[in-house]
């Protein structure tokens, strides 16, 4: 039989709830499940794809009267005529000529590029003013359709590869932050983490990486035997938005008081207020500055 989905993995993949699909179920007669099993329902892969291409339209704009109820053809209708009449966002010169090699499915010469633009400041200015602008430009293409998942993957493998040698290649300085990064359980977007590492490895900080789908009580372990000063995680805009501060809550108890909990990432823009004990970074500039405090107070 094939792959069927709960209604939780829904909400993991596309952060649209029980409730919401229930009263669209009712308004639009969409999502059907395929199956209800002990009174819970299923939903099939064409289901979830179809959710993820609503989410799309409604970010850029659309409401749910204008796409829920509609078929799959329709939807990617509405997805080109929303390309052909939005203007893409204007890229500056170094990103353009990155988007170009990436959209001509041109990955050496990416690299190539990569390489030069690295030779010509610091690792953060490249961060800053490269990674982070190509990333987000190869987002945008994906979502106007005019470059395949593919095309993002092997961008995202190129930076990691790039990422890694370069934290490899940086040397911690006395009196900076021994840092431990991880993604929260279930947040598969690492890249912006590795990018918050190498910038804190750039500054002088000694920077551990726990990897993907670490558990909090494994995290807490790591952190205790690695005598680390701060556990860093990162929640990107697709992380389910109501379990951020519970996981931040429930780090922060888990933790030694003498370990600092620091959040950074795009889903933090949702959050109100950081839980107390824990510090809370809108960008990465703020951070830089962080480590530095730190430096400077253990002098
Ligand atoms: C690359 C990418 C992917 C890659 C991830 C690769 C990887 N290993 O990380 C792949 C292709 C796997 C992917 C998959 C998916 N993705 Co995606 N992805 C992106 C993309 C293009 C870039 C994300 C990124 O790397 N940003 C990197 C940097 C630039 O941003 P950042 O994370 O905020 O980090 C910066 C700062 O915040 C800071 N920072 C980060 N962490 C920390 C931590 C601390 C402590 C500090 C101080 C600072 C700090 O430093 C960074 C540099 O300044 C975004 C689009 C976008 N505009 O962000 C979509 C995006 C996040 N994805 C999205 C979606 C929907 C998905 C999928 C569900 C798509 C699908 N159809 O399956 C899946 C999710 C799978 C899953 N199970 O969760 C949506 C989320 C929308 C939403 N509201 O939910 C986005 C926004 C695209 C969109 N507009 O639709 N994705």
């Amino acid at each position: 039989m094939s792959y069927l989905a709960t209604s939780s993995d829904v909400e993991s993949a596309t952060g649209f709830g029980k409730d919401l699909l229930r009263k669209w179920r009712q308004r639009y007669g969409f999502p059907l499940p395929e199956a209800t099993a002990a009174g819970r329902v299923k939903y099939s892969r064409a289901t979830i794809s179809r959710l993820l291409l609503i989410k799309r339209l409604l970010e850029d704009g659309f409401r749910p009267a204008q796409v829920v109820g509609k078929t799959p053809l329709e939807l990617n209708g509405l997805r080109q005529v929303f390309a052909a009449v939005v203007p893409a966002p204007s890229l500056n010169g170094s990103t353009s000529r990155l988007m170009k090699r990436v959209k001509e499915a041109d990955f050496a010469g990416l690299e190539r590029l990569l390489l030069l633009d690295r030779a010509k400041g610091t690792l953060t200015e490249f961060i800053l003013n490269t990674v982070a602008p190509l990333i987000i430009g190869v987002g945008e293409a994906w979502k106007r359709g005019e470059i395949e998942i593919f095309h993002e993957h092997l961008c995202t493998g190129i930076i990691a590869r790039t990422l890694h040698a370069e934290i490899l290649s940086t040397k911690p300085k006395r009196g900076f932050p021994r840092i431990l990064l991880a993604p929260p359980p279930e947040e598969s977007h690492v890249l912006g983490l590795l990018m918050a590492e190498a910038v804190f490895a750039d500054q002088g900080a000694k920077t551990l990486s726990a990897g993907e789908n670490i558990s909090l009580n494994t995290l807490r372990a790591a952190a205790v035997s690695c005598k680390v000063d701060v556990v860093a995680l990162s929640f990107s805009f697709a992380f389910v938005a109501r379990r951020i501060r519970p996981t931040l809550v429930h780090l922060r108890q888990l933790l030694p008081a003498d370990i600092e909990v620091w959040a950074g990432g795009a889903g933090m823009m949702i959050l109100q207020r950081p839980p107390k004990g824990v510090r809370v970074f809108s960008d990465i500039k703020s951070a830089i500055a962080a480590v530095h405090a730190y430096a400077k107070q253990k002098r």
